[in-house]
């Protein structure tokens, strides 16, 4: 499969349809003299680009529709915009998106724009009480509008095991650190209703997102690697049953759990991609031109460089259960 975009380094893909036409929302890669690191300082982008398509066919083009959104323009932001997703609300488009602030805590902000390539006016500080890394939006078939968030090791989650508010950072734990051992639970995402503005949590706050085990009903075990939450979550809803996917980092699969509400708890269910070339995997699911497409990273067009990733897509299907498969069902 051949990278979506070549004349620049693409990653975390976040894709929505909108209007009939396919829009990508990912990171901006780029080149940086920054030595690698668990905590991923390497991962040093400073804009955003919004990319399109009329049809997945590999004949048609995918359109870069330029910088919308840069860190110098954002006044809480000190550094690393990572990944970003978008969502629409009567007719506004939100670009949301993590970054370090000037303490060097990652928060998470919101640019609004009048169209879906912007471009988008930030907010001047982030989302109140919002923090870690990797928002997803998700609209409702209600309306609702959620917003899903949290990393480990560098995206900081892990300093948020003392409660589920901004105010419980505790910086002790930054790093490529996480719970282990016997009896630990594994952190969950986290999750907050938007407000009717889409640029604050409603008042009810962030939630956590727990992931169960399907073969005892508890949750995840911190030291579950393979299964455990680790950062990209991404949701979406096909019928009744609401999709959690996510990365699990140093495993590096991409997986996914059920449940019947945006909240959870979700069962685990399965893998939906396999390692790729580079540390990193991150995803979104969408349904576009009645056919469901996984978006996706790898480092294979930089020959491996794990910061120089480029956006890829394949299409998924669903079995006669619900679960996903790479291949058509008969
Ligand atoms: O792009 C920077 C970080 O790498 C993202 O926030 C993570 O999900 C991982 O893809």
């Amino acid at each position: 499969m051949a990278p979506l975009i070549t004349h620049l380094y693409t990653a975390d893909p976040s894709a929505h349809v909108f209007e009939g036409r396919l829009y990508i929302y990912p990171s901006h890669d780029r080149e940086t003299d920054i030595a690698f690191n668990d905590n991923g300082d390497q991962y040093d982008m400073a804009d955003y680009h919004v990319f399109s398509t009329s049809s997945l066919d590999p004949s048609a083009p995918v359109v870069d529709h330029g910088v919308v959104l840069r860190a110098e323009d954002i006044p809480w932001v000190s550094k690393q915009l990572w990944a970003p997703d978008a969502a629409c609300k009567n007719g506004l488009y939100y670009l949301y998106f993590p970054a370090r602030d000037h303490a060097g805590v990652f928060r998470i902000g919101v640019a609004v724009g009048n169209s879906p390539t912007g471009p988008f006016a930030a907010d001047p500080d982030p989302i109140p009480g919002s923090y870690s890394i990797d928002p997803a939006a998700f609209v409702d078939a209600d309306g609702e509008a959620y917003l899903y968030f949290g990393g480990l090791w560098g995206g900081q989650l892990q300093c948020y095991q003392g409660g589920l508010g901004a105010d419980a950072f505790d910086g002790g734990w930054q790093g490529a650190r996480e719970p282990t051992g016997p009896g630990a639970v594994a952190m969950g995402p986290r999750v907050a209703r938007l407000a009717g503005d889409m640029r604050n949590f409603a008042g009810e706050g962030v939630r956590e997102v727990e992931i169960l085990a399907p073969e005892t009903g508890e949750r995840l075990a911190a030291d579950d690697h393979p299964r455990r939450f680790f950062e990209a979550a991404w949701m979406h809803r096909r019928g009744d049953t609401y999709y959690f996917s996510y990365s699990t980092g140093d495993t590096h699969y991409l997986c996914y759990a059920t449940g019947s509400s945006p909240y959870g708890p979700f069962t685990y269910a399965g893998r939906i991609l396999e390692p790729v070339l580079g540390w990193t995997t991150h995803h979104s699911i969408v349904e576009f031109q009645g056919r469901w497409w996984l978006f996706h990273h790898d480092c294979e067009l930089s020959g491996g460089v794990n910061h120089l990733r480029s956006v890829k897509v394949k299409e998924i299907f669903y079995d006669a259960d619900g679960k996903i498969v790479s291949e058509k069902p008969e």
